[in-house]
């Protein structure tokens, strides 16, 4: 069939609008139509040209929400009509890491989705018969994609696509890193650097866990009002203090925070994160994506006295299990998409999604088809 699509043709290049050819569902595979598709920081990440595994021609996006439209041989969970989200981290249920019970890194699909491939290795995209790479097993910014059935987690049809498919990544990895990667604990104080989308998710997050002091970084001081509705308690500027950030962090929270989160990508805020962490117990996550070759450093004694590094990729969420919950949360009014969603505009404009997150403009843009 014939598809609209923003295709990335090469590495900074804008995204063009294209009509492009989309093969049918194969065995084990689910053609979708999105209907709205949220704009991330690692789209744009990838579209520079610095991502190790950004392959051109691409069709980027994996924060979307659709429709079944047809399942190909085989696909049993899903029906046509049925309500999805795409999930850049399948849930297979029956590999070594879905089995374990330790993590969410399904690795079933993971070798083929790295390259840009469908599971058989090959696209179902192209353009003049030429191959058009597929992105993290997604690719939302097209009206229709073909997904693997065990990377579609079915949510409830009453759901609005334009805000819950926020939950295909942002939300869910902020909110799911406080929850499941930290388990942060009523009471417990929490630093967060960065007030993009997933910082704040992580305020969110540590506002459901009833944490403390909820304490909000950020360079750019128009993020504070934001930050101060999903529940921070305080907002640091760290170009506008005196001494240290590591140091106001541990002045503000008596000792250092319980938890802290790495929320934009910067291997020194990444130790910052960490040394702001109380002595004996501290935990840090990183979140953020750091650009391709850097490397983490602290001294080991932070560690040996008690500091603990971990990482979160997704929130540690198992997608098809724990999505649809999330859905629910946010149609019961206990997780806020709504004012996290900046601009909506049609899949023409794009571009200036971009541009309004290199701007600073916008937590969230989503594009509609
Ligand atoms: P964003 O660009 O919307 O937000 C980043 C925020 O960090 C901005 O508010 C910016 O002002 C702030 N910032 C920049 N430099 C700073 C500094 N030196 N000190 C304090 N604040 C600073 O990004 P986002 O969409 O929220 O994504 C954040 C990061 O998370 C990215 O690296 C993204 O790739 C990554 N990410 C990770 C996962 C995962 O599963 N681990 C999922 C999605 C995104
Ligand atoms: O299983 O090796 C693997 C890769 C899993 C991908 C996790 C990606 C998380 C960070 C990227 C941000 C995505 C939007
Ligand atoms: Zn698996």
């Amino acid at each position: 069939m014939k598809v609209k699509a923003a295709v990335a043709w090469g590495p900074g290049q804008p995204l063009s609008i294209e009509t492009v050819d989309l093969e049918g569902p194969k065995k084990g595979e689910v053609l979708v139509r999105i209907v709205a598709s949220g704009v991330c920081h690692t789209d744009a990440y990838t579209l520079s040209g610095v991502d190790p595994e950004g392959i051109f021609p691409v069709i980027l996006g994996h924060e979307g929400a659709g429709i079944v439209e047809e399942v190909g041989e085989g696909v049993t969970s899903l029906k046509k009509g049925d309500h999805v989200i795409p999930l850049y981290t399948p849930e297979c249920r029956t590999c070594k890491f879905c089995l374990s019970g330790k993590t969410n890194l399904c690795q079933r699909i993971r070798e083929t989705q790295g390259k840009g491939l469908m599971p058989d290795g090959t696209t179902r995209f192209s353009k003049d018969g030429k191959p058009i790479f597929h992105y993290m097993g997604t690719s939302t910014f097209a009206e229709y994609t073909v997904v693997a059935e065990i990377s579609l987690a079915k949510i409830d049809e009453k759901a609005p696509l334009d805000k819950v498919c926020l939950l295909g990544c942002g939300v869910t990895t902020g909110i799911g890193a406080v929850l499941n990667t930290a388990k942060v604990e009523e009471g417990a104080n929490i630093a967060v650097f960065g007030m993009g989308g997933i910082g704040l998710s992580v305020i969110q997050g540590a506002k459901m866990a009833k944490a403390g002091k909820i304490i909000a970084i950020d360079i750019n001081n128009s993020k504070e009002e934001m930050a101060r509705k999903f529940g921070a308690t305080d907002f640091v500027n760290p170009k506008e203090i005196e001494g240290t950030i590591v140091d106001h962090i541990v002045k503000l929270t008596d000792g250092g925070a319980d938890y802290s989160f790495e929320c934009v990508g910067n291997t020194t805020l990444m130790r910052q994160a960490l040394e702001c962490c109380h002595k004996g117990w501290g935990e840090s996550i990183i979140i953020g994506v750091a650009a391709a070759g850097q490397e983490i450093c602290t001294r080991p004694f932070q560690l040996v006295t008690g500091r603990v590094w971990k990482g979160s990729a997704f929130g540690g969420v198992k997608g098809r299990t724990e999505l649809p919950g999330y859905v629910n949360q946010y149609m019961e009014g206990k997780i806020n998409l709504d004012d996290l969603v900046t601009f909506t505009m049609p899949i023409e404009e794009i571009n200036k999604a971009f541009d309004y997150m290199h701007e600073g403009k916008s937590i969230r843009s989503v594009v509609t088809f």
